[in-house]
C-alpha cells in the first residue's frame, strides 16, 4: 500500500520537487507552506497529471499553535502519515558574526530548528500508534562544517544533524526510520532567499560550476522511502562533482 507523505515547504525548490516525484509514483501526499496560492496550483496540476490525492496545509513552521492546529484538524485518512519530510527551511543572510541581524538569526532557528520540532511533534505520535513512519531531515553540508558567513545558518543546520541523530535513538524501539539528507549547493529559491531578493548576489552563487538541481535531491529523498523495511539510509551528504565539502567549491 503507498503512505501518504507530507512534505513541508512543497512551494518551491527540494519540496516541491519532491512533492512531484511522490505524486508521480503514486503516493497521496500532504503539501504544506506559507504561499497559499502556490499549494492550490501545484496541488490542481498534480490531482490531474497523476490522478492521487493532495491535502494542501498552510502554516508557518515557526508558529507551534498554527503547527499543532493544522495536523490535528486532518481527517483520520489523512492522519495516517507515513513518511515525512521536513524540508521547510532557509538561509538569511551571510554576514560576519559581528554583523549578523538578530532578525535573520530568529528566522534561522526558527525555521529550520523549532519549526522542525514542532511538526515532527505532531505527527511522530501517529506513527508510534501505527508502529511505522519514515522522517526525512534535510540537513545540509552546512550541518557538517561551518563555512566563512555561515554562522547562524551552519549552527542551524548542525542542530539539525544532532535532531536526526536523537530522533533515531528516541523512535529506534518504535519501529520508525529517521533519515538526514544533507546535500551542498542546489539551485533554487534558497540563494534569492539568503540574499534577501538581490538576484544578482543569488545568482553568483552558482557561477563557474553545475549546481545540483532540485530534482536531484528529490530522487534522493524519494529512494531513501524505496528500501526494504530492514534497510534505512541514515546520513546522505551528497554534493555536486564540483564541490568537496560545505567551503570548497571548484569554479571555471
Ligand atoms: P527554497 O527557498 O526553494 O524552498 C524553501 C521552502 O521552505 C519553500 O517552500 C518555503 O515555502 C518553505 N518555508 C520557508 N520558511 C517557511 C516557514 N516559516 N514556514 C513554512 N514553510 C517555510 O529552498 P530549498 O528548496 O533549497 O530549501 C529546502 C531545504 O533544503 C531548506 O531546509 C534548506 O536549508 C535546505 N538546503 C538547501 C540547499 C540549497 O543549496 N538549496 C542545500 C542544503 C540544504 P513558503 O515560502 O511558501 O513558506
Ligand atoms: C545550503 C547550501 O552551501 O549555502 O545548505 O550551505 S550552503
Amino acid at each position: 500500500m503507498k503512505r501518504i507523505a507530507l512534505i513541508t515547504g512543497a512551494t518551491a525548490g527540494f519540496g516541491k520537487a519532491t512533492a512531484e516525484l511522490f505524486a508521480e509514483n503514486g503516493h497521496d501526499i500532504i503539501i504544506t507552506g506559507r504561499r497559499n496560492d502556490r499549494l492550490q496550483s501545484l496541488k490542481k496540476r498534480l490531482q490531474v497529471e497523476w490522478g492521487i490525492k493532495v491535502n494542501t496545509l498552510c502554516f508557518d513552521v515557526r508558529h507551534e499553535a498554527e503547527v499543532k492546529s493544522a495536523i490535528s484538524g486532518l481527517s483520520e485518512e489523512w492522519k495516517n502519515i507515513g513518511i515525512l519530510v521536513n524540508n521547510a527551511g532557509l538561509a538569511s543572510g551571510l554576514d560576519p558574526i559581528q554583523n549578523g541581524n538578530s532578525e535573520d538569526w530568529d528566522k534561522m532557528i526558527d525555521t529550520n530548528v523549532k519549526g522542525l520540532l514542532y511538526v515532527s511533534q505532531a505527527i511522530i505520535p501517529g506513527m508510534i500508534e501505527r508502529k511505522s513512519g519514515h522522517i526525512i531531515n534535510i540537513g545540509s553540508t552546512a550541518g557538517k562544517e561551518v563555512y566563512p558567513n555561515g554562522n547562524v545558518y551552519c549552527a542551524s543546520k548542525h542542530a539539525v544533524d544532532a535532531i536526526s541523530k536523537g530522533m533515531r535513538l528516541d523512535l529506534l524501539p518504535h519501529g520508525i526510520k529517521v533519515t538526514q539528507i544533507s546535500p551542498g549547493a542546489a539551485d533554487t529559491e534558497f540563494s534569492t532567499v539568503r540574499f534577501h531578493g538581490d538576484k544578482a548576489k543569488a545568482d553568483a552563487a552558482y557561477n563557474g560550476y553545475e549546481p545540483m538541481t532540485a530534482e536531484d535531491i528529490a530522487g534522493l529523498i524519494y529512494y531513501s522511502t524505496t528500501l526494504p523495511r530492514h534497510l534505512c539510509i541514515n546520513d546522505l551528504v551528497v554534493t555536486s562533482l564540483a564541490q568537496a565539502n560545505s567551503y570548497v567549491i571548484h569554479r571555471t
